[in-house]
């Protein structure tokens, strides 16, 4: 577990565009808490910046502020975090407005609790002046931008959420059915939804290539319309500030009617990582929505592996985007989850009941039409989710 931890992190920074050179691993049950390493690795650490000639240390724990400072200052380095990197990848992956300001507000709500230890130091330098040292003055403007900063950026992003909400609603209440591609980071999403919509997507060897979650049209092959989106990859233990953020942008999932959860097949750490899913999408509210389990990249494994693998995820598709093999049995896969179990139903419907009916003709099967005096009779054969939205649509409609 920790080798891996470690490997994430490597594949992070490498993410950001740095070059590891070297990894330090101290075996100890917490990080130490002024210093977050231990002396001897402290010494350790030192002679391999030296002899390698590293500018930089990024660290697997979050640091405090006065940790970062002393880890900076015995290191004779610039000292980085997790939660930084992960900040810095965002706010070069971000492509929206939204995504943007969300990337700021998470990495101002970050800084702020280290603005006073940044500006004790300055302080400190500034003593001997007055009993209010130039740097005090600095930290109160810093921080009172940055507050102001804060509270402007909430009140942009709500704005867009409203809108969003708007669409949203206005998707709802038509009768195409949404599907959302949810997985961890680098499995191959967007690769997957780009084949399903035949629309480009940003898709890279890296982390996070995808911030902003986007909603694309799809064709089903019995010709039925669907919505199909692209998420932000997830990570364990994402910093809270981005959680916090993302969890707007990660709307879209809880209204989905099916989620596509897609594994990396040729990933050791597979099961772990799949923990990692369900949990983000228990948080984020989206646990109970059916799902279907795809395995991507077999074109990477072993027959052995994939005969392992179909013993611990019986029930998944299995598939390679890259080779564009067995994407229909996705489709197949959500065809059968949206429109199988088909029941025949009659309805009695007003005219303008109908018209919103005939919304959904793609969907349903219709077996018969008659009148009877002002009311049209139909009947219909449909899924139970199908029709809970097809009853809920038409209530709607005559409640406006
Ligand atoms: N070998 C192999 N590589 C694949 C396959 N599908 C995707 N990839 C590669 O995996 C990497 C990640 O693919 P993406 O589609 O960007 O993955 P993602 O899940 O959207 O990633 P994020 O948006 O960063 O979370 C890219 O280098 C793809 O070319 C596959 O079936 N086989
Ligand atoms: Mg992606």
């Amino acid at each position: 577990m920790k080798t891996e931890i470690l490997g994430e992190l490597q594949e992070l920074a490498r993410t950001a565009g740095y070059y590891v050179t070297e990894s330090v691993v101290q075996n100890l049950d917490y990080p130490d808490p002024r210093h977050y390493l231990g002396k001897g690795k402290v010494d350790f650490a030192k002679r391999m910046i030296e002899a390698f000639g590293v500018s930089l240390a990024i660290t697997r724990h979050e640091l405090s502020p006065s940790q970062a400072m002393n880890l900076e200052r015995l290191l004779g380095i610039h000292v980085i975090d997790r939660t930084q990197l992960i900040l810095e990848i965002f706010a070069e992956h971000a492509t929206t407005k939204e995504g943007k300001l969300e990337v700021e507000l998470a990495s101002l709500k970050y800084q702020l609790p280290r603005l006073k230890g940044f500006g004790r130091m300055l302080s400190q330098t500034g003593a001997g002046i007055g009993t209010r040292g130039p740097g005090e003055k600095k930290l109160e403007i810093d921080r009172r931008q940055a507050q102001d900063r804060i509270s402007r950026l909430r009140k942009e992003i709500e704005e867009l959420a409203k809108r969003r909400e708007i669409s949203r609603k206005k998707r709802q209440s038509s009768s195409v059915p949404l599907v959302s591609f949810v997985g961890y980071t680098n499995v191959g999403k967007s690769s997957l939804v780009s084949e399903i919509s035949s629309e480009d997507l940003i898709i890279e060897d890296k982390l996070f290539a995808t911030l902003d979650t986007r909603v694309r049209k799809a064709k089903l092959p019995a010709g039925m319309q669907l919505l199909v989106s692209d998420t932000v990859g997830f990570i364990r233990e994402l910093p809270h500030e981005l959680m916090e953020s993302f969890k707007s942008t990660l709307d879209e999932v809880k209204y989905s009617d099916i989620l596509v959860v897609v594994s990396d097949a040729s990933d050791m750490a597979i099961k772990d990582k799949y923990s990692v899913v369900d949990r983000t999408l228990r948080e984020i509210g989206a646990g109970e929505i059916r799902r279907i389990h795809v395995l991507n990249k077999i074109d990477l494994c072993t027959n052995e592996r994939l005969a392992e693998l179909e013993g611990s995820f019986p029930d998944s598709v299995m598939v390679s985007a890259l080779r564009s093999y067995n994407i229909e049995g996705i489709l197949n896969e959500i065809t059968r989850k949206l429109f199988g179990e088909k029941s025949r139903r009659t309805l009695r419907l007003t005219p303008a009941e109908f018209s919103n009916f005939m919304r959904f003709r793609n969907s349903v099967e219709v077996l018969s039409e008659s009148f009877d005096r002002e009311l049209i009779e139909i009947v219909y054969l449909s899924s139970d989710e199908i029709n809970e939205r097809l009853i809920s649509s038409i209530c709607e409609e005559g409640r406006k």
